[in-house]
Parts: C-alpha cells; structure tokens; sequence
C-alpha cells in the first residue's frame, strides 16, 4: 500500500521538445513527478507529425465550444501556428499518471502557462524554473477528467482506464 487515496486520479503529462532536447531537465522533470508521489501508470517518447500536433490541438477546441473551456482552445488563436510548428519540432515524451488528485497537483507544479507569470507567482514551480516562452514551457497537463480521458486516449490508444483502475486501484488504499 502506497499511501492513502481518496479520489485516485489519472492526468496525461508531457515533456515538451524544448525539455526533452536537454538530458539534464529530462532527467529533473523525471525526478520531479517520482518525489511527488507520483505513480507513472505509462511512459513513452514519441514524435509527432505535424498531423498529430494540429489534430490534437483542434481536437482541443471541438470539444470545447461552452463555457470557459472556450476561452483555453488553441485553435484559432495568435499562437496556434508555432505552437502546432513547435510540437512537432522534436521528441517528446508523454505519460500517463496516478495519485490523488493527479490533474491539479501536476498542474500545481508545472504553474502558470505563461513563463513571465510562472516567475512572478509560482518561482518553484517547473515552468518557472525551465519554461523559455509561453509556447516552449516545458510541459503540458490535462486541465480537467474530460481531456485527461482525452488525451490519454490520444496518446496511448490501447490503454483501458476502468481495466486498470479495477486492478490497480486497490494497492492504493
Ligand atoms: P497546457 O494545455 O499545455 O497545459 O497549457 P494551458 O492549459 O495552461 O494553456 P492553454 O491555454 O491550454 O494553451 C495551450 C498551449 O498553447 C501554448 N501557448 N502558447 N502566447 C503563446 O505563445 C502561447 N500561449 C499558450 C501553451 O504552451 C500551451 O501548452
Ligand atoms: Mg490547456
């Protein structure tokens, strides 16, 4: 037994190109979700064509025609060119991931998208520490359970949540 869950909870995380292109912050970011009682469920380094990176990113939007979710939808806005160009630049590496409220506490560590912000609010956070641009931040992580099933499906198209939760879940009580 791990540690005490009350939700259990998987979020996808990804290593953006502009970390995974230096070892040494691969290898910190890596530690940094193994020290925070992260549990990695899977773990791939992928390439995406520039298909993979627009599909995702429009993908993004469709979804997201209500609410707030609108206002977070890459499509269509200023930066979704570079931000498609830059996706699909280099190696990343994605993962699936388990704890208790998995979304927010990685969400909690990466900190704001915007790197200026990240500084000024959350110094300790990673794309504080690491993030270059509001584009090359480092990381992403899903922002809600919908598009973590989203784009945990997206990037791992032969995983089963329920099946593994069934099997899992109970080693965490
Ligand atoms: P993410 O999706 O990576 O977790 O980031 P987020 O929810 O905090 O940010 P979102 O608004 O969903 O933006 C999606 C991706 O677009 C990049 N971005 N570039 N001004 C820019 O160049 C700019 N602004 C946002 C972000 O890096 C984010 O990954
Ligand atoms: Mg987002």
């Amino acid at each position: 037994a791990r540690r005490l869950s009350k939700v259990l909870q998987l979020t996808l995380a990804v290593i953006k190109p502009d970390a995974v292109a230096h070892p040494v912050m691969l290898e910190a970011l890596h530690q940094k979700i193994l020290d925070n009682n992260f549990v990695i469920v899977r773990c791939k380094d992928l390439v995406w064509r520039r298909q993979d990176s627009e599909r995702f990113y429009a993908e993004h939007s469709e979804l997201q025609h209500f609410g707030r979710e609108r206002e977070t939808a890459s499509y269509g806005r200023f930066f979704y060119q570079r931000l498609v160009e830059f996706m699909s630049s280099g190696p990343m590496r994605a993962y699936i991931l388990a704890r208790e409220d998995a979304i927010h506490h990685w969400r909690e560590l990466m900190g704001p998208t915007k790197v200026f912000r990240a500084r000024y609010t959350s110094p300790a956070s990673i794309r504080a520490q690491f993030g270059l641009t509001d584009t090359r931040n480092t990381t992403h992580g899903s922002d809600s359970v919908e598009s973590a099933q989203r784009e945990i499906h997206f990037f791992f198209p032969d995983f089963c949540a329920e099946e593994w939760m069934e099997k899992e879940e109970p080693s965490f009580r």
